[in-house]
């Protein structure tokens, strides 16, 4: 999974699409089609930052960002999920086509079970604690594993309960929303008692965990976040959420061809 932030403040490409104010649609589109020709299978639009401090965006602020650049990114081969926690943003961008809703808030609005049971598209639920402002002031839990799978598997539940077919339904651990360094390697080391049978993604490119590692500042993060997804493969993730597409895709490429040669390639 690409992502494509239409955010002036995303942590690491905010702004990236914008040109005096507006969003530049043709930029998005060949950024777009870039991610798929490098391989990517879905994408991701966000309109709304989520890193530890941003301010909340308004419904309608948030569909000028998302709507214009989803409607020109239909005619692409591809997946396109928009990354909202608000319903009405999600009903519009699924009656304009979107295929998946990435909730990074576990269906904390009360009405974006209706609306993912009214279409067909998928959804993403993520684990967070607390809100993106705050989050990260003390994250505290007694066991973060068991904790997030608990969460996850009750919001599976509850989709389950309203209709939405298990495999419309994909799960995150969140790593870095409301978690310590600690509560994300935790997260990460154990990352193969999230699988549950249905898809697992992550999302660990750039974020702050593997600065905190490896001294890089978001600019410096590839070598950092290609480890981590494939550690994250490795362990289960069925996705992976990334920035930088293409060369994610090799270091895949590599992990797969290990895993599937056989001796009688010889
Ligand atoms: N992380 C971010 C945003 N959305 N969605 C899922 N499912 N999982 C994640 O880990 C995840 C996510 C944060 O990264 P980014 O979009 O690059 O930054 P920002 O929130 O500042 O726009």
């Amino acid at each position: 999974m690409g992502v494509i932030n239409l955010t002036p403040d995303s942590f690491s490409d905010g702004g990236r699409y914008r040109s005096g104010g507006a969003i530049d649609v043709r930029q998005v589109a060949d950024s777009a089609a870039e991610m798929v020709e490098a391989g990517a299978s879905i994408v991701d639009l966000g309109g709304e930052s989520t890193r530890p401090g941003a301010a909340p965006v308004d419904e309608d602020e948030e569909c000028r960002r998302v709507l214009p650049v989803l409607e020109a990114l239909l005619h692409l081969d591809v997946v396109l999920s928009v990354d909202t926690a608000k319903a009405g943003v999600a009903r519009r961008a699924i009656d304009l086509g979107a295929h998946l809703i990435n909730d990074i808030s576990g269906l904390a609005d009360p009405l974006m079970l209706d609306v993912l049971r009214a279409g067909s598209a998928g959804v993403v639920l993520m684990h967070m604690q607390g809100k993106p402002r705050t989050m990260q002031k003390a994250p505290r839990y007694d066991n973060v594993v068991d904790e997030v799978r608990q969460f996850l598997s009750q919001r599976r539940a509850r989709c389950l309960s309203a209709g939405i077919a298990a495999e419309r339904i994909c799960l995150d651990p969140g790593f870095g929303f409301g978690k310590t360094l600690a509560h994300n390697l935790l997260l990460l080391q154990h990352l193969s008692m999230f699988k549950n049978g249905g898809a697992l993604m992550v999302g660990l490119s750039r974020k702050s965990m593997i600065g905190t590692i490896t001294g890089q500042p978001v600019t410096g993060r590839l070598g950092g976040s290609i480890a981590a997804a494939l550690l994250a493969v490795e362990r289960g993730a069925d996705i992976v959420r990334v920035h930088d597409v293409a060369a994610t895709v090799d270091a895949l490429e590599i992990w797969q061809a290990v895993q599937s040669v056989q001796e009688d390639a010889l």
